[in-house]
């Protein structure tokens, strides 16, 4: 099959009309890649994502053709999907302040060009959630939008329709993980259009790698705030003597069953099965 493209984690193949999004064991912490896999960690990634689709399908259809019409050697971990014309907008919501939202409020009280309230610290629940889109940078790092630029990039009418929806699965994410017990603090997401101009939701959703997931119960404004999924190897790579600088060091088995045991935790935490 032809590698359309490779990601940090990720890889999309063509199969005639469709693409196989394949997710790896591969795991990056401080934005490195490690050279240790997380075994069965592309797995669970793929079944919340699949979850999370069919929770959402009522408010946006969505990318996925079958989970199970893949090639043997991924199954589990490979979706099918329609071939759609990406919108060039990384799609993020903000509920809580962290990453690049808190970066920036802490330099101009705004982000994307909406003001927020003084006063808000590292891990602070916003008023209400914000759409604050990043420009898709095809390498080096993406760059943060106002609602102008991406309706200058797309139209206005697709921007529109973007930030509501945007804004309606961080809304329903934040509501269903809520029940759970988990803060969804933030969400990035990714659209594109089919051959008839519907907009559908893409590329994955509301799993740990597209989505900052905190425990409510370990929620403490003003710190950073504990990963819930990638703490582990955080706490474990402070401790180590690596300069968060390519490469990662190898993590040792104990850290890697740790980890493991956080995203499977995460999965049954989420839908209430095992994964
Ligand atoms: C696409 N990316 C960037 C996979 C996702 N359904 C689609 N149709 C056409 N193109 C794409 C998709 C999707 N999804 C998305 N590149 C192409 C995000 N990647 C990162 C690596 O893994």
């Amino acid at each position: 099959m032809e590698l359309v493209h490779s990601g940090k984690v990720r890889e999309l193949y063509a199969d005639g009309d469709d693409l196989i999004m394949v997710a790896s064991d591969r795991v990056s912490v401080y934005d490195v890649v490690l050279p240790t896999p997380i075994p069965g960690k592309g797995e669970v990634l793929t079944q919340l994502s699949l979850w999370w689709f069919a929770r959402l399908a009522d408010l946006i259809p969505n990318h996925v053709i079958s989970a199970d019409d893949v090639p043997a050697q991924w199954a589990g971990r490979a979706i099918r999907c329609r071939r759609l014309r990406m919108l060039p907008v990384e799609c993020i919501a903000r509920g809580y302040l962290a990453g690049l939202g808190l970066q920036s409020y802490r330099e101009t009280g705004t982000i994307c060009g909406v003001p927020l309230p003084p006063g808000l610290t590292e891990g602070s629940r916003l008023p209400e959630p914000v759409f604050t889109p990043t420009t898709k940078a095809a390498a080096g790092h993406d760059e943060p939008m106002t609602y102008a630029q991406v309706v200058a990039l797309i139209g206005a009418p697709v921007a529109a329709e973007l930030r509501r929806v945007t804004l309606e699965v961080y809304r329903r994410g934040a509501e269903v993980a809520a029940a759970r017990g988990v803060i969804v603090a933030d969400t990035k997401l990714e659209f594109g259009l089919d051959p008839d101009g519907t907009l559908m939701l893409a590329d994955e959703v509301l799993t740990p790698d597209s989505s900052r997931f905190w425990l409510a119960s370990q929620w403490q404004p003003g710190r950073p705030q504990r990963s819930l999924d990638k703490q582990f190897l955080r706490d474990w790579s402070s401790g180590s003597h690596w300069d968060r600088k390519p490469p990662g060091p190898p993590v040792p088995p104990d850290v890697v069953a740790a980890t493991q045991a956080r995203y499977r935790a995460l999965y049954s935490r989420l839908t209430g099965t095992d994964p």
